[in-house]
């Protein structure tokens, strides 16, 4: 999508500080970090919401995750330990409309989420 400021990350249209890419994902450091480690994790297709992933994305959640837990390894957040959140539309706190999942750690995280 043109207007989207998420796929213009994904097709370095727009700089970002990506920590890993692949042929189907983009990640990289959220600029409003709300824990010392807070990256986002993207597919590149444009997905608006996680109520629009469709059975054919099932393999891409998946990969998602795997690249969720490769990274939090690589940040050393791993052991201590992490949360991967996604947020669903207004009510659920999403600002961006492409899906994204949040990354975080380096911080002990409070539940439940505010
Ligand atoms: O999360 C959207 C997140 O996206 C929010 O934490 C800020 C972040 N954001 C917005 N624009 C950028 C750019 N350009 N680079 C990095 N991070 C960005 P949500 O779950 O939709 O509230």
């Amino acid at each position: 999508m043109s207007n989207c400021i998420f796929c213009k990350i994904a097709n370095h249209e727009m700089d970002s500080d990506i920590v890993y890419e692949d042929e189907k994902v983009v990640a990289f450091r959220d600029l409003e970090p709300q824990a010392p480690v807070h990256i986002l994790i993207v597919p590149k297709k444009h997905i608006a919401t996680v109520l629009d992933l469709a059975e054919e994305d099932n393999e891409l959640v998946g990969h998602i995750y795997q690249v969720a837990s490769k990274i939090a390894e690589e940040e050393g957040i791993a052991e201590d330990g992490f949360r991967v959140v996604n947020n669903c539309n207004e009510a659920g706190g999403q600002t961006v409309f492409h899906l994204h999942f949040h990354l975080l750690g380096g911080r002990d995280l409070q539940w439940p989420p505010g």
